[in-house]
């Protein structure tokens, strides 16, 4: 996705130095696209091409203080007197200013160091970019950084919010976003602003040292890094590096680290350059922002998928610049090996300095206990499941008002009911209305409250009822994957209605009996065997068959467990009504009578049941319960 990414900085930028240790000992596995072969983003095609004259070089990151130390003494051996500038290092995007006879001509994106992009008319809306500056020079050429503000990030971020816009990861991408746009006039609301750091080429001035060219540059009108300071010896650029690193979040715009530059140019040369970087500069990136705090609460949220997140939720700190009382513990096992407890004092940091996340446990309180993931779905109580091989705990039932909508929506899809004018909005319209709050509901829709829905109408309405009708012929094979059972997809779900040809014998298949089909392994099975273990699934799939869906393979034989016995029902039963239960029997291959005789195998009664149920008993016929019944066709 457009400038955005999956890690944060920090880490990318330790991974990156990791490959480039390895490749620097092991030559043999340097790919020719390994990303050590290009210093920035490369520019895509999108602006004219600009090639740097000179090159817009690329920092050596330090992560640790040996490697500061080390920097000193190559310089130190190298050069003597050595004064260091150090600077902040703003976290945006390096761009190459150009200036003939002091007027602006040219702005450019860094690329890969040598090819840029002409972002000329972008450049000209920063407001900090001077058009014209206070010396009519020939010609120079100046390096910035274009950063967007934090407060400006967090108003965009908030407006994209509310429009339902992407909203951008951190300031940067917005930067780099806001940059790369094909209208100057978005740029232009972006409030893009820059810190020049840098003269590239300069022509009719000479300049001896670093310093000198920051005063320069803020004389001929450029905004420069906000504050730069010269030291002769490396404990007080320790110092400089550590007060910058405390004053970090105090600061209205993000910055990753320090910058140390040998001051004096005549130095600069005797040092040059590697094929990459300059001798003569070291980046000092600073740690993620890490705080103590004590953990209040663990939440357990139940997404659309049915994925059980843990959140802790903590005493509120300040990190990074905001104030954090959440952040996500991932799964199970993260706490498990972390050992993380209600009560306990934690460190915590945002990683790329946006999401908050645990880094490590301090200390337990007195009297904790390991925390216990729940058993149970905390939006539905059914039990959750974890598959061998995944972190991830799931709630499995097709009730969970968690995952409703999503259930929905893939039993009416095209691979699985097919029901057409059952796509996502209307799924919405229809769960809003409170017309269907469970899969079965879809066969029991009153077409009339329906047809009066906005949106909707009477044939809407009418055509919605003949797709639903036609879907409950359909094969079992789409029943069984429109069921949305973890692992099996259409295919599969196709081999399992071929084998089992009942809803009935499926659900009491064993795992010996599934996993010796040709295609179905051992998660699989288990996912099959713990969808039918639940009751809710049980109970679905009770009213299905009662509502007339087809629940058999079509051609197959049917289900005929009840083929020659006689029942006679009495009373009422709590969950179907009359000719509900009448056309369940039959679906069984049973009859239905309405009283009495010797012929009658089984009385279902139900409450209240009155003058049949006494027959029954004096002719000595078997009389069941709802639940006896249940039983009967469950087995
Ligand atoms: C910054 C920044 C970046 C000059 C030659 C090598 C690197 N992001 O703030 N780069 C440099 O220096 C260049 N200085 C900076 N302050």
């Amino acid at each position: 996705m457009e400038n955005e990414n999956d890690i944060s900085d920090y880490e990318y930028d330790m991974l990156m130095r990791e490959l480039v240790n390895i490749e620097s000992e092991f030559p043999e596995l340097i790919t020719p696209d390994s990303p050590t072969h290009r210093v920035g983003g490369q520019a895509d095609g999108q602006f004219e091409k600009v090639v740097h004259t000179v090159k817009m070089e690329s920092l050596q990151d330090a992560f640790d203080r040996s490697e500061v130390v080390d920097f000193n003494r190559r310089v130190t051996d190298a050069v003597e007197n050595v004064n260091y500038v150090v600077e902040p290092k703003i976290d945006g995007l390096s761009v190459s200013l150009e200036y003939v006879n002091g007027v602006f001509s040219r702005g450019s994106t860094r690329g890969d160091g040598n090819v840029g992009e002409d972002i000329t008319a972008n450049l000209r809306t920063v407001k900090s970019i001077p058009l014209r500056l206070k010396t009519e020079l020939p010609f120079i050429e100046v390096r910035g950084e274009v950063y967007m503000p934090r407060d400006v990030f967090y108003k965009i971020s908030e407006e994209q919010n509310l429009s339902g816009e992407k909203v951008f990861k951190n300031p940067r991408n917005a930067a780099a976003g806001s940059l790369r746009q094909k209208d100057p006039k978005v740029t232009a609301k972006r409030n893009l602003d820059i810190f020049v750091f840098n003269i590239q080429q300069i022509e009719g001035k000479e300049l001896g040292s670093h310093y000198e060219s920051l005063k320069y540059l803020k004389e001929l009108g450029f905004k420069t890094v906000p504050f730069f300071n010269k030291f002769n010896n490396i404990d007080d650029v320790f110092k400089e590096i550590d007060r910058i690193g405390s004053i970090r979040y105090t600061l209205p715009f993000d910055i990753d680290g320090a910058v140390i530059k040998v001051d004096d140019f005549s130095q600069r040369e005797r040092l040059g350059s590697t094929a990459k970087v300059p001798r003569w500069a070291l980046a000092w990136k600073y740690p993620p922002e890490e705080k103590e705090t004590s953990l209040l609460d663990i939440e357990i949220n139940v997404g659309r998928t049915g994925v059980l997140t843990p959140t802790g939720i903590f005493s509120p700190v300040i990190l990074a610049g905001t104030t954090v009382s959440r952040a996500t513990l991932n799964n199970e096992d993260f706490i498990k090996e972390k050992d993380i407890r209600i009560g306990d004092k934690v460190i915590i940091r945002k990683a790329g300095d946006i999401i908050p996340e645990v880094v490590s446990v301090v200390s337990h309180a007195d009297g904790s206990v390991p925390f216990d993931f729940p058993k149970t779905c905390p939006s539905c109580g059914a039990p959750v499941f974890r598959e061998q091989g995944e972190a991830a705990t799931r709630c499995d039932n097709p009730d969970c008002p968690a995952q409703l909508l999503r259930i929905l929506v893939h039993f009416c899809s095209r691979d699985a009911m097919d029901i057409e004018g059952m796509g996502e909005s209307a799924v919405i319209s229809l769960v809003n209305a409170g017309l269907i709050s469970a899969i079965p509901d879809i066969f029991r829709l009153d077409y009339n409250a329906v047809a009066a829905l906005e949106g909707f109408g009477k044939k809407s309405a009418e055509n919605l009822k003949k797709s639903i009708q036609k879907a409950m012929d359909n094969d079992l094979s789409k029943l069984i994957y429109a069921f949305g059972i973890h692992h099996i997809g259409a295919k599969n779900a196709k081999l399992l209605a071929d084998r089992f040809k009942t809803i009935d014998a499926l659900s009491s298949a064993s795992k010996e009996e599934l996993t010796a089909i040709d295609g179905i392994g051992e998660v699989m099975a288990d996912s099959v065997i713990d969808y039918f273990s639940l009751t809710a699934t049980m109970s679905m799939i009770l009213q299905l068959k009662t509502l007339g869906v087809n629940t058999q393979s079509n051609g197959s034989a049917t289900d005929s467990r009840f083929e020659g016995l006689t029942f006679v029902v009495t009373g009422s039963l709590s969950n179907y009504n009359r000719k509900e239960i009448e056309s369940l029997i039959e679906s069984y291959g049973g009859k239905t009578a309405s009283s009495v005789s010797k012929k009658t195998d089984y009385v279902l009664a139900g409450e209240a049941a009155g003058s049949k149920l006494r027959k029954a008993n004096e002719l000595g016929i078997s009389v069941i319960s709802e639940e006896d019944f249940e039983k009967m066709i469950a087995e």
